[in-house]
């Protein structure tokens, strides 16, 4: 493979992402969007899942949240376009904004990365007050700082606004 097919800038980068499902059967379009993830990610930890209520546009079903901590080789960009071709490869339609979808792959953290871009913002804008978000990705990484605001998972987590989320079951 030539030099800049795959770019030594990225090379084993360090990624958050977090994973929601709320239409069809949750808990499989979690599995099957965590099999699709390899091989541009490789998998390193899977959080439980979360059973949680919905937020920001509230009149749809609970949801089914985790996180996944992983390695890859792909640069941001590249990153989004590969879990935009899982979204769609699971059926994913968007109708209302923050509406119902059977996968949502969002990215929270690429290694320290501050990405700003008309379509991807790293770290993700809205994790910081997100319940959904933080409580999974503090069981893979409590400790984990914000490259901008240099808060703690645990401290963001700490700090969100109320949210109904419980732990559904173990990873
Ligand atoms: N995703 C949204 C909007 N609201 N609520 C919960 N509980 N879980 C989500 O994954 C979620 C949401 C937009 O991406
Ligand atoms: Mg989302
Ligand atoms: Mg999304």
């Amino acid at each position: 493979m030539g030099r800049t097919s795959r770019s030594a800038f990225f090379y084993c980068m360090p990624v958050y992402l977090s994973l929601g499902s709320n239409v069809g059967d949750r808990d499989a379009n979690l599995r099957e969007a965590i099999g699709l993830l390899a091989p541009a990610l490789r998998v390193r930890r899977v959080s439980p899942v979360y059973e949680t209520e919905p937020v920001d546009y509230t009149d749809q079903s609970w949801f089914l949240n985790l996180a996944v901590e992983a390695e890859t080789d792909l640069s941001p960009t590249q990153l989004l376009a590969r879990v935009a071709v899982i979204e769609r490869a699971l059926g994913r339609i968007r109708t209302t904004p923050k509406g119902p979808r059977t996968i949502d792959i969002d990215i929270l953290l690429y290694g320290d990365a501050v990405v700003r871009t008309a379509r991807l913002e790293i770290p993700h804008p809205r994790m910081a007050a997100r319940r959904f978000v933080l409580a999974p990705l503090a069981d893979l990484a409590p400790d984990l700082c914000h490259p901008v605001t240099r808060h703690t998972v645990r401290e963001m987590l700490a700090a969100a606004p109320a949210q109904i989320v419980r732990l559904r079951r173990d990873a």
